[in-house]
């Protein structure tokens, strides 16, 4: 599984204040951070970032270049400052992201192939967010022709589906999972991505961490090639880098139902149990749902 770290965020409570302060210091120690966990890439979320947009995004490009070598994802619906990053990414970068709407791929996909840079092609239609899985499998043929018309390659596309929270409707969650097993015959060779903490927001910060960890095996058991996502968990990263066998069995064997005899659990194992049944729509969320 490829790691997007997500921490350096213009939402962060202390990294937002310093990325519009231009303090480099709070930024170098989280890209830091980030890189000694292990992540393969550092998304750089700047948000909409309208006004100053294309000076912050060369900035941060640079500060983290100081201390990282790591590929960076350029996260902002500003194209010109997507633009002024990736005059000075010094890697081959990930432009994310471009959606099915006139003006985003006008303007991005000429950048992608200019710079010759990877690029996440996310499943928000011209009315918005899929529905099901289906508008999701349309979205991605559409935009994999037009992706394709600019002369990008399919083995440069990672396809992001929109991984929605728990708390709303489980039937996204279950779309995702689905949707991941039909990608390859859809768009064979095209990559895939989540912004894994989607699925946890709005649930208490220090439970957060069992709904990214459960959501990400699952995804993974679906064909899942990525995910951005918290690097400040070690837990998740070693997840992510096949070191937690135990942890992955039992989770599949929640996924299929099997008969859990949990009085041989430990209390680790009986929350992603738990938590497996919630993500599955088998149990329904509510903020107590480790408790119960
Ligand atoms: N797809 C793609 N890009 C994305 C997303 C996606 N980029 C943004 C987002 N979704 C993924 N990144 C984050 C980053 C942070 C959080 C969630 C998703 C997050 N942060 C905590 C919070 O806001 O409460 C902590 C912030 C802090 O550090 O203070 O939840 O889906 N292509």
């Amino acid at each position: 599984m490829i790691l997007v770290g997500e921490n350096i965020n213009i939402m962060s409570q202390t990294l937002g204040p310093a990325m519009k302060e231009r303090q480099a210091a709070p930024i170098r120690k989280m890209a830091q951070d980030e890189d000694t966990a292990g992540v393969d890439y550092l998304d750089l979320n700047i948000g909409p970032a309208r006004k100053t947009g294309a000076e912050l995004m060369p900035w941060l490009v640079q500060t983290v270049q100081e201390v990282s070598s790591r590929p960076l994802s350029l996260d902002t619906t500003n194209p010109d400052a997507t633009e002024a990053g990736l005059k000075v990414c010094k890697g081959r970068a990930l432009v994310n992201s471009v959606s099915l709407q006139p003006e985003r791929l006008e303007k991005i996909l000429p950048l992608v192939k200019k710079f010759n840079s990877e690029v996440i092609g996310l499943l928000w239609g011209v009315d918005g967010m899929p529905r099901d899985v289906n508008e999701r499998c349309m979205l991605t043929v559409d935009l994999v022709y037009k992706f394709n018309e600019m002369g990008i390659p399919n083995e440069d596309i990672w396809i992001d589906p929109i991984a929605t929270p728990v708390t709303g409707e489980i039937s996204q969650v279950k779309a995702c999972l689905e949707f991941f097993q039909m990608l390859p015959e859809i768009a064979p060779g095209c990559k895939s991505i989540v912004g894994l903490s989607n699925v946890s927001n709005g649930t208490p910060s220090h439970l957060r961490p069992w709904l990214n960890r459960t959501y990400l095996v699952m995804l993974e058991r679906s064909g899942l090639y990525s995910a951005i996502a918290d690097a400040t968990d070690p837990e998740l990263i070693a997840i992510a880098r096949g070191l937690k066998p135990g942890t992955v069995s039992l989770i599949h064997k929640a996924m299929d139902g099997a008969d859990i005899d949990t009085a041989s659990l430990s209390p680790d194992e009986i929350k992603y149990v738990k938590t497996v049944r919630v993500l599955m729509g088998e149990a329904l969320y509510s903020h107590a749902w480790l408790e119960s």
